[in-house]
């Protein structure tokens, strides 16, 4: 008998259809409220009983014996039994040796939907309770802005400072878009995409004659849905842009003065700094025509503009700069608490950040409790972390002095992935005594653990979901039984919790169903005080959903601001100089927005030997490295290898038609791709999807050749500044030549496994 089960993904509600007596998984279909469900969702019945599931615990051949290496062992199957013990003995013997300061829990991972078994979250609590671990701090996705945005405008909920659709559609004039908004990005949302609807908003945008412009070297960044004016721009050059257009209206008069001097600090002394800087000068940088940029200029002044700026832009050298440079050409044209005007970051760039949305409302959680180990890493920075033990690095007007990592536990991450420059993080990798990883797949970080423990999937448990930018919580039921001998995340940390002598601290005597109905009942509790009016845990449970009203419309973003209230800055208003910037005293980030050259650009030396930017972008159709394994990512492969995009001058050059494979490589590494010809792309620049399983050539070994299109093999491991610390990925120079007889990709194989 067929049975239809609802439950939730990063990329949306789905519900399930199952054979009740065979537990086979026959098909998913998008929720009724969902306009456009992701096609991404057809990726699940295939994986979740597919062939790269891990079926029992393992451990790596050598570990025991410590020998081998990370990456090139061969694995020994063990029961539940051995592998608990071998966890415990491996933190009970770190604990004790090294201290809580040595287990390096950051994890960093967007791991599955759903509140209670987020594995980053059960790991983090459970290792609370074992006395402590080494965090991360900041994130991949807008660490520079949400470095330099508390003094700018105080504020660093960077995922709030987004002018909504709706008032887009109502109000703005002109759409200026630094890095564009893919509508595949949309797709997704951190904890649970529900309502796909930025499609009809970009309908309804065109319908009310916005007028938009996409400023990037893709053209295709912004949808033709709007008819977007494409102005190609060099990478990592948007700051030098955003300077010339704020020196043209500045030298031609057409700035907000009042503006400037009433809600701004130290608009004289950015002044001096910008009017050294004209659009001619941001030519020569930029490589956009000087009259294109007048002309930008003039439009931009002369009507209501919003000038918004795509997380990618910042995920650079120097990322704080083209964020804190678009605050200052907005507060230029002196629209910021205007409706429909002023900035915005990162509009479309996950399903919800721009939707109608509700404020204050709860979200159903899970406690982390107290981690008593204060050492911190900033993400960008972890391998230097695992490298440089008592090496000092300046971090935001702090210094960090890194700890000697001996143990790490990660769930719900793939650090072969997140991590840039991954020949010398695969060598960070090799030195800790111990590495544990939690994994459902043989994704390539479980193929580089020394204890693997095979996690269950979203279908396999029962869950919330409530993603912070939607006004849905959502039921999660299970649907199929756990995988072989699969188990929850957060059960494997009570198990465990209960050999270490902490269980009912950990799991409080809970099981899965308890916890979700406490969690749902405490945020119940604060949404009722809210004037909300969800029901009880039964009644939502049965009925698959709650969704909160929608507010009657958005505030402005900075409205209040405008009218005089003060923002959370040390002088109240926007810091066009900051002081308490300048008192660190740091060459990469002064007090003031500025251009300052990125580590590697087109307009670099290093441009001489590697002739071509590489940015690596979101993937279209999977979630960063999950799914990769799914039949609707690899049918996007060349010859079996993720596709780059060439224009069609550096195609030509180097002689290369489209299927091709061609080694990308600089000299940090190589990897393999497929070639796909572009004529929307920028001449001099290169762009592949992030997410190919990490492949190497020779496994264990730094240095070996990627096969299957790994582009954080050649990416760049500098922080943006000392000021965030944010990931530097976009900042990579390449060069690419044809490749013949490619070595066969194996990523989606097995490891050796060595059944005795
Ligand atoms: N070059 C380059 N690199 C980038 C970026 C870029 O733009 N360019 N972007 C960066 C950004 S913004 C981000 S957010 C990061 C994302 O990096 P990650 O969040 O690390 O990437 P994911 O592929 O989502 O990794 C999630 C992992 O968790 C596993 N998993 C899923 N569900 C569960 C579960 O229930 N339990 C357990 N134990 N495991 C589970 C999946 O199989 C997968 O291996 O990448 C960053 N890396
Ligand atoms: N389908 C899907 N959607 C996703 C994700 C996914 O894995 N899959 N990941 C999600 C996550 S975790 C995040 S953080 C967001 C990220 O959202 P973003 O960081 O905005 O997304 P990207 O796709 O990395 O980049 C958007 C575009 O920026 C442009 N760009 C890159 N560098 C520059 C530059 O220097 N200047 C200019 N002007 N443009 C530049 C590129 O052409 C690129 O296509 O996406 C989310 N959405
Ligand atoms: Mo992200």
């Amino acid at each position: 008998m067929t049975e239809h089960i609802q439950t939730a993904s990063h990329w949306g509600v789905y519900s399930v259809e199952t054979d009740r007596a065979t537990h086979e998984i026959r098909g998913v279909d998008g929720v009724s409220y969902d306009p456009h469900p992701s096609p991404i969702q057809a990726s699940l019945p295939e994986t979740v009983h597919g062939r790269l599931r891990i079926d029992q615990p393992y451990v790596r051949e050598g570990y025991l014996r410590s020998t081998g290496r990370r990456g090139a062992d061969a694995y020994v199957p063990i029961s539940w039994e051995e592998a608990l013990d071998l966890v415990a003995t491996a933190l009970l013997e770190t604990r004790e040796k090294h201290g809580n300061e040595s287990i390096y829990g950051g994890s960093y991972g967007w791991a599955s939907a759903g509140r209670l078994h987020h594995s980053p979250s059960v790991l983090k609590r459970f290792l609370a309770h074992f006395g402590g671990y080494v965090d991360k701090t900041g994130n991949h996705s807008f660490g520079a802005a949400a470095g330099i945005m508390p003094y700018v405008v105080g504020r660093s909920d960077i995922s709030n400072l987004v002018v909504p659709w709706p008032e887009v559609v109502e109000h703005t004039k002109l759409l200026v878009m630094f890095g564009g908004a893919p509508l595949k990005n949309a797709q997704i949302d951190s904890g649970g995409a529900v309502n796909h609807e930025n499609p009809d908003w970009y309908a309804k945008t065109r319908a009310a004659g916005v007028d938009v412009v996409c400023i990037s070297p893709y053209q295709h960044d912004v949808v033709e849905t709007v008819a977007p004016r494409w102005i190609p721009i060099r990478p990592n050059t948007d700051t030098a842009l955003m300077i010339g257009l704020a020196h043209t209206l500045v030298s031609e008069r057409r700035h907000d003065l009042e503006f400037l001097h009433e809600h701004c600090e130290g608009f004289p002394e950015f002044e001096r700094y910008l009017l050294g800087h004209d659009a001619s000068w941001a030519s020569r940088i930029t490589g956009v025509p000087e009259e294109t940029i007048i002309d930008l200029a003039r439009q931009m002044a002369s009507t209501r503009t919003l000038v918004n700026t795509a997380w990618a832009v910042q995920r650079a050298d120097h990322g704080e700069q083209p964020v804190w440079m678009t605050v200052a050409l907005a507060a230029v044209l002196g629209q910021i608490g205007l409706p429909g005007g002023g900035f915005s970051l990162g509009l479309g760039a996950v399903s919800g950040i721009a939707l109608p949305r509700t404020t204050g409302i709860p979200r159903p959680k899970l406690p982390l409790d107290s981690n008593p180990v204060k050492a911190t890493v900033p993400v960008a920075r972890v391998t230097d972390l695992l490298l440089h033990p008592g090496e000092e690095i300046e971090h935001n007007g702090r210094v960090i002095t890194f700890p000697d990592i001996e143990l790490i536990y990660s769930a719900g991450g793939n650090p072969f992935h997140h991590n840039t420059n991954l020949n010398r993080f695969l060598g960070a990798w090799q030195r800790p005594a111990t590495v544990i990883v939690h994994e459902p797949f043989w994704t390539p970080p479980a193929k580089h653990a020394d204890i693997v423990l095979p996690a269950t999937t979203t279908m396999e448990r029962n869950d919330i979901g409530a993603a912070e930018l939607s006004r849905f919580w959502i039921a999660m039921h299970q649907v199929v039984p756990p995988f072989q001998q699969a188990r929850n995340d957060f059960d494997i940390f009570s198990e465990l919790a209960d050999r270490l002598g902490f269980g009912a601290e950990y799991h409080q005597n809970r099981d899965e169903m308890g916890w979700l109905r406490h969690m749902y009942d405490g945020a119940r509790k604060q949404a009722l005080e809210a004037g909300f009016d969800p029901p009880d845990f039964d009644t939502f449970w049965a009925s698959d959903k709650y969704e909160f009203p929608a507010d009657e419309g958005p505030t402005t973003l900075f409205a209040d601001f405008r009218a005089g209230a003060a923002l959370k800055t040390p002088s109240g208003r926007i810091e066009l100089v900051s002081e308490k910037i300048r008192s660190f005293g740091y060459p990469d980030c002064p007090a003031h927005p500025a251009w300052l050259e990125p580590a590697e650009w087109l307009g670099g030396p290093l441009a001489r030997r590697f002739p071509l930017h590489l940015l690596s972008h979101q993937p279209a159709t999977r979630l960063h490295s999950q799914l990769d394994h799914a039949s609707l990512s690899r049918q996007t492969k060349i010859r079996d290898r993720e596709p780059i995009q060439l224009s069609v001058e550096d195609a030509n050059d180097r002689g290369l038609v489209d299927g091709d494979v061609v080694r990308v490589f600089n000299d940090r590494g190589a990897f393999l791709a497929g070639v796909r010809i572009c004529t929307t792309l920028m001449t001099g620049v290169v762009q592949i999807a992030t997410g190919a399983w990490y492949d190497p050539a020779e496994p264990g070994v730094p240095g070996s050749l990627d096969k299957h299109g790994n582009p954080n093999v050649v990416t760049l491991d500098k922080g943006t500044s000392r000021l965030s610390q944010g990931s530097t990925a976009q900042t990579c120079l390449v060069e690419v030549e044809k490749y013949d007889d490619p070595p066969t990709v194996t990523a989606f194989e097995l490891p050796v496994i060595l059944r005795v």
